[in-house]
């Protein structure tokens, strides 16, 4: 269905990305920048799908809040998303913590991160608000849970989706009657609840949530005084709302864009290196469940010019190939064989290395002889000539951090540390 973008409700909201949590499980990849900045899909960073589901969504109002090792995250999105204009009614807001309320004040959770900041909302003139959070990867039609919000007349909407019951831990966990009201929430319970007639299914926030703005200023305001909260929506308001007023479930399967012939329901939480490393290499595959190449919801992000991937022979006439992989601009491929691989801008490999299932960020070096296997190479990484990686997890686990699922992170520091001896 398509709406007229002036009466869709995207045009009277406001889209609040939440985007200050450090994601400490991706380990050394977060380091030195916050999740939300992690490099994905060969040209993207994690936060460009909820940016571009919001601006898809006819989103105009946008506003981020950065906290932890902002400093990456804040430079994509001066580059990236600097295309607002205030003369057409559009803003994006970086909103990083300790500046607005008492100047030494850190955000204390994702909801003091809305309440800081409600001087600034205000002068928008919004009449509904979604928050949500700037780490999943997933394509979705806001607009869709806006008219859900709207037509129920709930105080609160909660974005969820079905999750298996042994990985529900992670989540607010709800249970909702028919007609989807919630009558149960658990922040991320030990023992979470399954589904009616699915033992083995829960059914999870995704920490996504509709307002109207007048009503969550409201309870903002409250929460800030009670000394007993954490001031955090999964922990504290959501609850809050389910116990004493009107909160209702949003099915993702309902909004969620799919595209050809494919009528997955694509969502991740790229948290993990396992989880991360997976869902990267997927997009390799022949029929991806994430399709990035639909023009009908493109996924914005900043886009570097640059010349063009280039393929090349060594001496001895050896191609420089590269087979069911995503090779990004102003890569050079230089008789190096390359497989299921995702290679972002500026990628250089040279003669007789091979590279299976390696994600390559930005401005990464193989040099010669260097065989790398299921590793995830981090930005401007150089990988010493013949160094192997992928074959001994002991000997790779001296140096380098290796996962539960047997892949290997190499960061710069790593191999200052390995060049060291
Ligand atoms: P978590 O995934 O644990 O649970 P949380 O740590 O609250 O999420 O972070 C949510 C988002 O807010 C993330 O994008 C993070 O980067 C950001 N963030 C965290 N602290 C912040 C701060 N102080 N300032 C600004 N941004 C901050 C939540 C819900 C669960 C739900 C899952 C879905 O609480 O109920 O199931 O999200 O992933
Ligand atoms: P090898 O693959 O044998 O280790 P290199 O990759 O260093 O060797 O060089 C092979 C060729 O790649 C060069 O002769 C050149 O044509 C091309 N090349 C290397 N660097 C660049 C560059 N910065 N810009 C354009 N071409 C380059």
């Amino acid at each position: 269905m398509h709406y007229n973008p002036h009466q869709r409700l995207a045009s009277r909201s406001m889209a609040f990305i939440l985007a200050g949590g450090r994601g400490s499980r991706l380990k050394e990849l977060t380091d030195l920048r916050a999740k939300p900045a992690v490099y994905f899909g060969g040209k993207m960073r994690i936060i460009d799908f909820a940016l571009s589901n919001a601006y898809n969504s006819g989103i105009r109002k946008l506003a981020v809040a950065t906290q932890y090792k902002s400093h990456s995250l804040i430079r994509h999105l001066q580059r990236g998303w600097n295309f607002f204009r205030a003369e057409r009614n559009e803003y994006l807001d970086i909103l990083p913590a300790s500046q607005m309320v008492s100047e030494d004040k850190w955000y204390a959770g994702t909801a003091d991160a809305v309440t800081q900041n409600i001087a600034i909302i205000d002068s928008y003139d919004i009449e509904y608000m979604i928050i949500l959070a700037g780490d999943h990867v997933y394509k979705m039609d806001y607009e869709v849970m806006l008219r859900e919000h709207a037509e129920s007349g709930a105080d609160v909407t909660v974005g969820c989706l079905t999750v298996p019951r042994k990985e529900a831990s992670a989540f607010g966990v709800m249970a909702i009657d028919k007609e989807r009201r919630i009558t149960d929430f658990l922040e991320k319970p030990a023992d979470p609840p399954a589904m009616p007639g699915a033992p083995d299914k829960a059914l999870a926030s995704m920490g996504i949530y509709v307002f109207r703005w007048a009503f969550l200023r409201e309870l903002l305001t409250r929460d800030a005084c009670d000394s007993k909260s954490s001031h955090d929506f999964g922990n504290d308001l959501i609850p809050e709302i389910v116990r004493s007023g009107k909160a209702m479930a949003h099915l993702f399967e309902e909004s969620c864009v799919t595209s050809g012939d494919g009528e997955v329901i694509y969502w991740r939480d790229v948290g993990t290196l396992d989880a991360y490393h997976t869902a990267s290499i997927a997009l390799t595959e022949f029929t991806p469940e994430l399709d990035i190449y639909d023009t009908s919801w493109p996924i914005w992000s900043y886009g570097e010019i640059t010349p063009p991937a280039k393929f090349i022979h060594d001496e001895d006439g050896r191609r420089g190939s590269a087979i069911s992989s995503m090779v990004s601009g102003n890569c050079i491929i230089s008789g190096t064989e390359v497989r299921e691989s995702l290679l972002f801008t500026g990628v250089r490999t040279h003669s007789y290395a091979e590279l299976f299932q390696v994600v390559a960020m930005p401005g990464s070096v193989v040099n010669r002889h260097a065989k790398l296997s299921k590793v995830i190479l981090d930005a401007n990484v150089e990988i010493p000539s013949g160094l192997v990686i992928g074959e001994d997890p002991e000997e790779d686990a001296k140096w380098f951090r290796v996962s539960e699922g047997g892949v290997t992170l190499v960061t710069r520091r790593m191999i200052d540390r390995w060049r060291a001896g």
